[in-house]
């Protein structure tokens, strides 16, 4: 709902008709990548904050500082908030901006992946290792070498390989990474070295990640987001692109990878038959919700499917001050997802 003006949105109205609540309301958390560890659900989520930044096309007033991982005990249990897992400041390669981060399990330890701008002012991906689902986490000294940009996924395939997928638009300077190496021209435009509408959509990225975790085991690639007619999609099919915050879920054998729409707020996936796809598109998972932003994560607890996702409702559409929510997630006889209205009428 972003082309609505905030002024005109009742918030009351609005509150009561969400098809869910904020997990927690005592702070703001975006970007919810949730996990279904021992028997538990770990959400590992921004902590979104006013910094008092400036609002702009970039994203920096996405200027968040920490990291605090919210568990559940079950999906209808209270949430919890574990306090502060990882800081900025216990980051020796990164500046700021702690954007959207994802988490895994391997071998009794616990990764928190994570992406900053370092001191540069290039986004790179970073990983701190845990021996607890909550943190806290310590950070490797290094950003992982060959990352950039944003919103990394980390998926675990059924035969043990781990991959990262990431990667985002504008703020997130996928575009900038065009020709391999980061373009340091125009910095003050985030649509600068965006291909033309007729040209090939930017595509997410996929890199295996080494046995420990810490490294790319190969060059990160693209993977391609192909239409009906297996055409890549174009960079001016802006309500099917790709832009940010990719998610793997592997339903029936068969790999869904979803991501946001940016500018254009929707939440959609494609489907392919292994991780490095291609994929085709498969339709919309979430409508536009309050806020410019719209990102989630699709995690199983027991037999029931569930997309974790966020809007700024809590904060009466202050766009960079979100609340994680939840709602049930359903996959279709034919292999699609139903499309989920975020508020009833
Ligand atoms: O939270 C900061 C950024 O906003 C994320 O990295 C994007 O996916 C968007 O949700």
């Amino acid at each position: 709902m972003p082309e609505e003006s905030i002024d005109d949105i009742d918030f009351t109205k609005l509150n009561e008709n969400a098809i869910s609540r904020p997990l927690v309301s005592h702070i703001y958390t975006a970007d919810p990548s949730a996990h279904y560890f021992n028997g538990k659900i770990y959400i590992y989520p921004s902590h979104d904050v006013d910094a008092g930044e400036a609002f702009d096309d970039l994203g920096s007033h996405f200027a968040m500082e920490d990291y605090h991982v919210i568990s559940m005990d079950s999906i209808d249990a209270e949430a919890v908030d574990n306090g502060v897992a990882l800081h900025v400041t216990d980051v020796p390669w990164a500046e700021k901006q702690m954007w959207a981060p994802d988490a895994a399990y391997k071998d009794g330890k616990y990764y928190l992946f994570f992406p900053a701008k370092a001191h540069d002012g290039v986004f790179r991906i970073g990983v701190a290792v845990g021996d607890s689902p909550i943190g806290p986490f310590i950070a490797q000294p290094e950003a992982i070498k060959g990352s950039f940009s944003i919103d990394p996924a980390v998926f675990e395939d059924g035969d043990g390989s781990y991959y990262m997928y990431f990667g985002g638009l504008w703020g997130g300077q996928l575009q900038r990474w065009r020709s391999g190496k980061f373009n340091a021209e125009s910095p003050d435009s985030p649509t600068a070295h965006i291909p033309k509408d007729n040209e090939g959509a930017l595509l997410p990225i996929i890199a295996k990640m080494s046995d420990t975790l810490l490294e790319f085991a190969e060059e990160p690639k693209e993977i391609e987001i192909l239409d009906e007619n297996g055409d890549l999609l174009l960079a001016g099919d802006t309500n099917r692109r790709f832009f940010e915050a990719s998610w793997m879920h592997k339903y029936n054998d068969t790999y869904y990878f979803s991501y946001s729409t940016g500018d254009t707020h929707f939440i959609c996936y494609a489907i392919g038959d292994n991780p490095y796809g291609p994929f085709t598109y498969g339709g919309k998972i979430l409508e536009p919700v309050v806020g410019w932003t719209s990102h989630h994560s699709i995690c199983k607890v027991e037999d029931t499917w569930y997309l974790f996702y966020h809007d700024s409702s809590l904060s009466q559409g202050v766009t960079h001050l979100r609340s994680v929510k939840v709602t049930e997630l359903e996959h279709l006889e034919d292999g699609s997802i139903r499309t989920i209205e975020p508020y009833s009428k």
